[in-house]
């Protein structure tokens, strides 16, 4: 029996894995993850279990995405919450508590009926795999075809990051001006010590990977999966004008085969742009967030608003509230589900984040048959490491 199979974020869904908010904790701050608690938040120094009143909320909402999918003809898995307040502790680092599995997305990259496990740069994530041990057993015993992988298991000792990257020249604390222009540069909290990336940097397009340089991941893990997919064209995409760039999917999301929106804060620069143009590719910038703050102690921007989940490429999931979007959705042709997901945002981000991708049908197409010098791509030559 064929169970994962999935070459992209459009063809027909017909089975996904959707998060669970269980025991999720604020994690103590570490070298990656003090990158994505905004300065200004609250959250900033603020450890443990998040309080019990909206787990029950968000697992509310999560729970009713498994049910809206199933009545849309999708077999959902859902992963094995761990007690994640407890501390990880290797040869290499140590830090007091764990993380979540709200976000599969991050986690696991589903590429035909491979699903590889990433090499994650946060220490508190280290160990969030084993939530998803019981569904990738399964698929394995089933599937004969299913192949399961892990990216090199990184180190992060202290060598894998920039130490000093929250800090100005003088050693102060960093501002949000710095940060844009240390982003825009590609100088990122990440180093090119290790493999290092997190699933959800990786835009899958048939033949083509489009994965985004972020305090997530790093080239080194663009290089990997170059070597893993030699028949494949891996390309690096940035998008200045985001401080805290981790995840494609808030950033450039395709609805179907020829159309992807582009956050337009964080607008693909034009050089990158070639290989979209030679394909005759449309990249219309995304509807303006219904909020204009996230939710209390969340992690991610306002631009959850476009982190949808394509059902096919004439359906789409969107946030409720996002009335901007709903409407831009309608206005590209798409027909909109509106689920109302903002109770779970806390817990690591919007529909697309919550969910990966099993089983889609369709086959592995090449979507940019029209070659271009292409900046973006990766090759051994042009390493950057
Ligand atoms: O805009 O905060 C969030 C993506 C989460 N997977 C953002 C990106």
């Amino acid at each position: 029996m064929k169970i994962v199979n999935s070459w992209n974020d459009f063809d027909p869904l017909k089975r996904v894995i959707v998060g669970r908010a269980d025991n999720c904790c604020i994690s103590p701050s570490e070298p990656a993850s003090e990158a994505k608690v905004p300065l200004d938040s609250p959250m900033r120094g603020m450890t443990g279990p998040r309080p019990l009143d909206t787990v029950e909320k968000a697992n509310a909402q999560l729970d009713n995405l498994a049910k809206v999918l199933e009545d849309h003809g999708v077999i959902v898995d859902r992963p094995e919450p761990l007690q994640f307040n407890q501390a990880v502790v290797t040869p290499f680092f140590m830090t007091g508590s764990q993380f979540g599995c709200m976000p599969p997305r991050d986690v696991l990259l589903t590429i035909g009926s491979d699903i590889i496990c990433a090499s994650m740069s946060f220490r508190s994530r280290f160990f969030e795999h084993y939530c998803y041990h019981k569904n990738l057993r399964e698929y394995f015993e089933k599937d004969p075809e299913f192949r399961w992988f892990y990216g090199p298991r990184p180190q992060l000792s202290d060598e894998s990051y920039d130490m000093h990257y929250w800090d100005d020249v003088d050693g102060h604390e960093v501002t949000e001006e710095i940060l844009l222009e240390r982003t825009a540069n590609l100088e990122m909290v990440t180093k090119e010590h290790e493999i290092l990336f997190d699933a959800a940097d990786v835009m899958r397009l048939g033949k083509d990977l489009f994965i985004q340089k972020g305090l997530t991941t790093n080239w080194k893990a663009m290089e990997w999966l170059r070597r893993m997919y030699p028949d494949f064209r891996v390309h690096s995409l940035n998008f200045p004008g985001d401080p805290y760039p981790i995840h494609i999917d808030a950033t450039f999301v395709p609805l179907r085969p020829g159309l992807i929106i582009n956050n337009p804060h964080r607008r693909l620069p034009k050089e990158q742009r070639a290989i979209f143009e030679a394909n005759d590719w449309e990249i219309v910038d995304a509807a303006m967030p219904a909020h204009e703050e996230p939710p209390e102690l969340c992690y991610s921007s306002v631009w959850l608003s476009m982190n949808c989940l394509v059902l096919d490429h004439n359906t789409v999931i969107v946030e409720a509230s996002e009335t901007a979007q709903l409407e831009q959705m309608d206005k590209l042709g798409m027909n909109v589900i509106p689920v109302p997901f903002r109770d779970a945002y806390p817990f690591g981000g919007g529909l697309h984040c919550a969910t990966a991708d099993v089983y889609r049908e369709g086959e592995c197409q090449d979507y940019f048959p029209n070659q271009v010098e292409d900046p973006t791509l990766i090759t051994y030559a042009d390493k950057r490491w």
